[in-house]
């Protein structure tokens, strides 16, 4: 049976497993939740009920967390490409950017969106002065971080580059990354043509007027 992944094209968390999918041309079945497939949401928060998306299927079994969904691909479907390396001490700092990414990155991003999302005008400006304040330190930190390599870990794309894209992707549209941090703009860049995202984008393309910050002509 095949592989089923219950998520939104638009869906930064979504993006995460598309491109281990894609990275590995694993095959699968997308279940989208949007409001004309209600069996699909009615089947993901019966195996999920913790109302957070993606959720993997596997036969009988569903994975969840998308940092999890992509090791248990690398054990169970794993393809040509390595997303955690075999070396213990290189699958951590893998583990870690992973973590970086999902957590000082995608999460303010997740709150600015959460404010504008509440309707209300002073919400939508707290929580994006938030998450400016975090993104800024998060930016400060890669720009060091990144120096001298091609992907978040050194040469090979890993688990952590999966979180890097779809995060910075949603964070440059969030609070934009200045020109004076070129070698994380140049990251950006360099993510934005791998094939694997440069697909998930383009597939999240007709959704852009979800993102309720205002989705800006780039991109
Ligand atoms: N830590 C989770 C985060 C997943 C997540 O936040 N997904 C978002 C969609 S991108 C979601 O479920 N949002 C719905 C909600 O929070 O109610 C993961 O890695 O899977």
């Amino acid at each position: 049976m095949s592989l089923l992944l219950y998520g939104h094209p638009f869906s930064s968390y979504t993006q995460k497993v598309l491109i281990a999918l894609y990275e590995n041309a694993t095959p699968f079945q997308f279940r989208m939740l949007g409001p004309d497939t209600p069996q699909n949401a009615a089947e993901w928060l019966r195996r999920w009920p913790l109302r957070k998306f993606p959720l993997l299927v596997d036969g009988e079994r569903g994975v969840v967390e998308t940092s999890i969904i992509i090791e248990y691909l690398q054990q169970a479907h794993g393809g040509p490409v390595c997303l955690l390396p075999d070396d213990p001490a290189a699958a951590l700092d893998v583990r870690f950017l992973d973590r970086f990414f999902d957590l000082h990155v995608m999460t303010p991003v997740q709150h600015a969106v959460g404010g504008a999302l509440s309707g209300d005008d002073g919400k939508r400006r707290e929580a994006l002065a938030t998450a400016v304040e975090r993104l800024e330190l998060a930016y400060a930190w890669l720009e060091e971080q990144l120096a001298g390599r091609h992907w978040a870990c050194g040469d090979a794309f890993t688990l952590a580059d999966c979180a890097a894209a779809p995060a910075l992707f949603y964070a440059d549209w969030t609070h934009r990354i200045p020109d004076t941090l070129p070698v994380l703009g140049g990251y950006r860049a360099r993510l934005l043509a791998r094939p694997s995202f440069a697909r998930a984008v383009e597939e999240a393309r007709p959704y852009r007027t979800l993102f309720p910050l205002g989705a800006p002509d780039r991109d």
